[in-house]
Order: C-alpha cells, then structure tokens, then sequence
C-alpha cells in the first residue's frame, strides 16, 4: 500500500495545544475562550475541560521518544496564542516562546518535521471580552501580530504552517449550532465574523511571503464531500447547495479568494449581509496557499429540505449511537444517513473512498497539492489488563483511508503528508475523554484528580511503525 506514495512524503500525526497541554494558567499563560467557556455548566461532556488535559506541556519529552520510537516523520500540533501574547497582543511571554521552541528542537532532533497549527480555537479570552473576537476587524491585526511573532520565532526551523483549523467547523459551531463559545445563534454574526477570520487567513500568508519565512503554509479545512441521496433531481440540486455553503464557501476563498456567486445571491435573500469593505477582495485575492491542509473524517449525504423542514438538529456528543438529529438549511438542504456506510458510535460515517473523492474532487477544482491534516477514529479504547488496547477496529479504518489517498496520488492527485488524529488520547471538545484517538493511550478518565496520564501503545502504534518502516525499505 505505500508502493504509491512520493518520496518524502510526511507520515504524521495530530494534536491541538488545549486538547493535549493542560497547565491552562502556568507560566505567564493567559485565560482562553474554551478556558472560560468550560466553565460554563452544561457545555461539555460532563464538565470535563482542558485545564490537565494529558499534561503534554509537562510530558512532551516523553511524548515525543515515543514519536521517535514509532519511526514518525511529522507531528502537527498548536500554539496557545495565550502563551505567546498574553494580552492578545503587545507583549511577549518568554516563556510561552520557550516552551514551543524546545517542542521544537526536540522534534528536530529525532528527524521528526514540525507542522505548526498557528489557530485551534483558544483566542485569548482578553479580546473575546474587548472587541468581540472574530466579530471584530480588529482581529485581523491581532492575528497578523501574533502569526508574525510566530514566524520571527520559529520560522528557521518549522517548514510547514497551518494558518487557521477548521474555520469552517468554528464558525459554526461557535455561531450558529451554539456548541463553541461564543455559543451564539446567529448566521448574520457568522458570515461577519468569517469574513474577518479569511482576512486574517489571506493578511498571514502575505505576512509569511513578505518575511520570506522559508516553509509552506496553508489553511486546515474540515471537508466532508457530499453525496446526494438519489438521482431525483430535486436531492441533486439540494447537493449541489450543499457543496456550495459548506465546502465551496471556504475553500473557493482560500484557493481564489472569492465566495460562490450562488451562496451570496442566496444570503442576500435571507437578508444576510456580509461587511465586505473597500480593498477587501484585492486582499482576499492575494493569498492563494502554498497546500490545502483537509481534515476528513467522513462524507455527508444529502437531499432537498423543504422550507417548514429541519433546522439546526441535536449532535450526537454522548457516545450513544443513533443519538444524533437530522439537520439542514429550510428550503435548501439537510443532511441524512447514508445506507451503504457504517458509523461509528458518534454516527460518525466511516467511508474511506469518501476521502479519495474529496482528494480528486479538490484537484480537480483547485489543482493545489494537499496535506491530510487530520483524519482518524474516535472510539472507546479499553486497557486489558495486561496493559494492551487492542484497537484493530482503529488499524482497519486509518489502513483503508491510507489505502484511498495511495489510489487518489496515483490518480494524479498531489498529497504530501497524512497526519492521524490523534497522537495521544486527548480531550475531545465536546465529548470528553471518553472518545479516543490516539496511537498512544492515555489513562485517564473525566476527573482530573484520579488521572494517572501514563502512555501505554496500542496495537494501531505499531501498526503505523511498521507501515513507516515499509515505506522508509521501498
Ligand atoms: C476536528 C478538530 C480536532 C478534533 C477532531 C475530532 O474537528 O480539528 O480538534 O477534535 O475534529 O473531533 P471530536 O473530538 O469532536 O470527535
């Protein structure tokens, strides 16, 4: 299977800062959104937050031999903005710096490439409370700032720079599905604050281009490519809508730096109004990525949603399968189970070819090479008592996604690394600890006061060592 893959190609895996770190208020470190937001009761799985988390930032030397151990070549993680500008901006923390620059060196040091997420959704609480966030313009300098500290700081050493994760899944859930702070309802905020966020996104990759930062830098777009339920026409052109909103809508923007004319015209219909100002579009224009970075973790079928029909539907957050609501846009689209796919017990769909057609689907529009940012299974893990997790059902999924980007490469499509989700088991946003991912587990449950955080490999460890090996022989 990794016959197909190019030379150098980046076998990697995942994290983000507040889902693996903890040490939420040590060393200069300020208070983040998500740092306030779980505080909040009723907005986790069971309360659980990042304040321990798997104490990565106590731990990551020990996480990192167990990277090297494994053989990986790449680890994608995040930079707390909160510990580089504890202000959001002005100052820096030296400390903050410190600790991602030995992250660094120690990646480094054992051939392993840094891949730097610059945002994974912790925006310092500081200007959440002065200006709004996202809702503000003043964010765009903001970013600007701090992705230029980063850039100053590391950029002799990190080749590879996500700009933003998942603007589109923060958006909306932040915006309109009230799941993220600042857990509001509202698609008029959305479009604004989105709009703000593809400024800040095109202004860094200038920033980046303008200091000569000698890397790559992209984007990380959650893509879940849409199938259409039937061949009824009605359920094709809902599809086509689909497609439009959810996938066009931002990666259109990145790529060419324009929104789908038919999204807009239909915005306009339901009175939204976005605040494009003057030069916006020239800026927007300027930025084309140097990769697409896709976070993909399944398809989405679709058909026509008639306007009394579904709107923001329940997510399945518990763990209990078919626990989850049909949801969708009234008068255009909603989304549906699709019969030929297996889901995983967050309805998740497990669909492997899935990946292959986002891939082709991604080349054939935007012609841009693409990095795998994030694709993996969360399931409940159990520890044997010889200290094993035997997690084939893990081995299976990430073989056979494994197997669809070997065949979309040798289709013609330009991939240059997959990264797991996850490294270690780790908090999952809405879902606790209790939803897994890692290559290595964590022993650890909700409650911090009775987390042990010892690192035990599962069978899917070995399994991704041995794939590296093949592939390092070929
Ligand atoms: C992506 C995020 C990750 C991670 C992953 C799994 O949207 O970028 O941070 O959380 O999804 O999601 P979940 O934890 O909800 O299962």
């Amino acid at each position: 299977t990794v016959k197909n893959f190019p030379k150098g190609f980046l076998w990697g895996s995942a994290s983000a800062a507040y889902q693996v770190e903890g040490a939420w208020d040590k060393d200069g470190k300020s208070e983040s959104i998500w740092d306030r937001y779980v505080r909040i009761p009723g907005t986790t799985f069971k309360g659980t937050n990042g304040n321990l988390a798997v104490d990565h930032y106590h731990r990551y030397k020990e996480d990192v031999a167990l990277m090297a151990e494994q053989g990986l070549k790449a680890y994608r993680f995040s930079i707390a903005w909160t510990r580089i500008l504890p202000q959001g901006r002005g100052e820096v923390n030296q400390a903050g710096i410190q600790f991602y620059s030995d992250l660094i060196d120690e990646l480094l040091a054992h051939d392993i490439e840094p891949v730097v997420t610059i945002y994974h959704w912790d925006l310092p609480q500081v200007l959440q409370e002065e200006y709004g966030g996202w809702e503000s313009r003043q964010i765009v300098d903001d970013f600007v700032n701090y992705s230029a500290v980063l850039f100053e700081a590391f950029g002799d050493r990190v080749k590879y720079w996500v700009t933003l994760n998942e603007q589109n899944i923060f958006m909306t859930l932040g915006y309109v599905q009230e799941l993220h702070p600042p857990k509001v309802h509202s698609y008029q905020r959305m479009y604004n604050a989105n709009h703000n966020a593809n400024l800040a996104n095109a202004l860094t990759i200038k920033k980046f281009r303008e200091m000569k930062v000698p890397g790559q830098i992209g984007p990380s777009f959650a893509y879940n490519p849409a199938y259409s339920i039937d061949s009824k026409p009605e359920n094709v052109i809902a599809t086509e809508n689909y497609e439009a909103f959810n996938s066009s809508w931002w990666m259109d923007m990145y790529i060419n730096g324009k929104y789908p004319k038919t999204v807009l015209k239909a915005l306009e219909g339901m009175d939204i109004h976005i605040d494009i100002q003057e030069g916006d579009d020239e800026i927007l224009a300027d930025a084309r990525p140097d990769f697409l970075g896709i976070n993909y973790y399944q398809t989405n079928t679709v058909a026509y949603n008639p306007v009394d029909g579904v709107s923001v539907g329940k997510m399945n957050t518990t763990g209990e399968k078919g626990s989850s609501e049909e949801s969708g846009m009234p008068g255009l689209f909603k989304r549906v189970q699709n019969p030929f796919v297996e889901r995983t017990n967050w309805d998740w769909e497990i669909d492997p070819q899935g990946l292959k057609l986002g891939i082709k689907r991604i080349t054939n529009r935007y012609d841009i090479p693409i990095m795998i940012t994030e694709n993996g299974l969360g399931e409940y893990d159990k520890l044997t008592e010889d200290k094993e997790i035997h997690d084939d059902y893990r081995i299976k999924y990430i073989s056979d996604h494994v197997d669809a980007i070997g065949e979309a490469i040798q289709e013609g499509s330009d991939v240059i690394g997959y990264c797991t989700w996850s490294y270690t088991d780790l908090l999952s946003w809405l879902n606790g600890y209790q939803k897994r991912y890692g290559f290595v587990y964590v022993d650890r449950e909700e409650d911090d006061a009775t987390a042990k955080l010892t690192r035990y490999k599962k069978d899917s460890y070995y399994w991704y060592k041995n794939l590296i090996e093949q592939f390092n022989k070929e």
